[in-house]
């Protein structure tokens, strides 16, 4: 008999300037309108789109599908305590960007209605600089209220690897940069990422397009962007909200046809929510039966008994042993008995560490 048990999802946090598309993005990626929970934020579930697992159920032909999944929590205003939210409970950030009311050659709104803080010469850097500037400050008061408490418990035994690791990162913070950026060796790394720096958290960038924009491909600002995010290593996708929203309205036929006419290859939707699920240094393997083809999350490095204990604590506690083989190797043999004739089926312990793309059973006994 297997106990309930319950594990934590990935959790994704949307934050952007007012009207930048937070929301519309949040509905288009869960389904779901945004209602207003905890803080004022909504929380939601998206799925996340692969190919693979579509593939997957082609061949084992299971009673049941299911995609991995994210969590998506809508954060409707930026404030210091939306800071130490995120800060505790995202694995990853989703900036959002409205690059769609930017018009370079007007000048900025100011008057209230987009709620850009009436900067007069708002630009999409700008918009993410500042967004970055009150996470940075955030983070800043944390690291020097951490080292204040240290220096008064001086006397007390300290682990000097974390304060050397925290003036590091109060250094980064202090130049305007991301805690992530922080140049430290990986043992500091791994201490620091304990501490939840809302900084810390791998961020991708959404930039909001206009359809004029999306079909050019140009806005303006862009190049800035990109060379910004690109020194402090983060993703930059771009999409546009009212496409999407359009794209959502039909079906799969027509879709294809409709995003065509854009230059684009697949809803932004989906490149977005792969996306945020890959930075967030986030795997997927997969179980195939009868009853269910699954995509199950783990993070990059998670051991054979790790990525068990995802399915049930049980068959962590009683792991024997893992059976594996790759989706390439399926997708190439077509059945599992032809796959384990050419040698690609595989037993191994608890310390495999799972592949992106591994299908995987579990040996256990409890
Ligand atoms: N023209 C245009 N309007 C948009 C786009 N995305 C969002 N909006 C509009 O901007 C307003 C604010 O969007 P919302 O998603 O609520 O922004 P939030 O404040 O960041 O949550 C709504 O009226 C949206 O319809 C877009 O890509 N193009
Ligand atoms: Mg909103």
């Amino acid at each position: 008999m297997l106990h309930r048990c319950r594990i934590r999802r990935m959790n994704i946090a949307i934050i952007g300037m007012q009207s930048s598309g937070k929301s519309s993005l949040f509905s288009l990626l869960t389904g779901i309108e945004p209602r207003n929970g905890k803080n004022g934020c909504a929380e939601g579930i998206a799925r996340v789109p692969d190919e693979r697992v579509d593939a997957l159920s082609g061949l084992f032909n299971p009673r049941k599908t299911t995609y991995a999944q994210i969590g998506l929590t809508d954060h409707p205003g930026y404030s210091p305590s939306t800071c130490r939210s995120i800060a505790k409970n995202a694995d990853a950030l989703l900036f959002v960007i409205g690059a769609f009311s930017i018009d370079p050659s007007s000048p900025a709104p100011g008057q209230g209605a987009s709620g850009s803080r009436g900067d007069a010469r708002r630009t999409v850097v700008s918009e993410y600089d500042d967004l970055l500037t009150d996470m940075v400050l955030g983070d800043l008061q944390q690291v020097e209220g951490t080292l204040e408490r240290m220096s008064r418990a001086r006397g007390k035994p300290q682990r000097t690897g974390d304060i050397e690791a925290l003036e590091a990162v109060r250094r980064a913070l202090s130049d305007g940069t991301p805690a992530r950026a922080a140049n430290l060796d990986p043992e500091a790394r791994s201490l620091m990422s304990s501490f939840g720096f809302a900084t810390w958290k791998p961020a991708v960038v959404a930039v909001n397009l206009s359809e004029d924009q999306i079909s050019s491909g140009e806005y303006s600002g862009k190049d800035d962007l990109l060379a910004r995010c690109s020194d402090i290593g983060a993703e930059v996708m771009e999409f546009s909200c009212m496409v999407e929203k359009e794209v959502a309205l039909l079906d799969r036929d027509e879709q294809q046809s409709f995003l065509s006419a854009y230059g684009l290859l697949e809803p932004g939707i989906n490149r977005l929510a792969i996306a945020a699920y890959r930075s967030a240094g986030l795997i997927s393997f997969f179980t195939c039966g009868e009853d269910e083809v699954r995509a199950w999350t783990v993070r990059v490095g998670a051991t054979a008994r790790e990525a068990a204990g995802k399915i049930h604590t049980d068959i962590e506690r009683g792991f024997i042993r893992a059976e594996v083989f790759s989706f390439d190797d399926i997708q190439e043999y077509r059945s599992v008995r032809a796959l384990k004739e050419a040698g690609k089926f595989r037993l191994e312990s608890k310390d495999y560490v799972v592949k992106d793309g591994d299908v995987c059973s579990f040996r256990f006994n409890v």
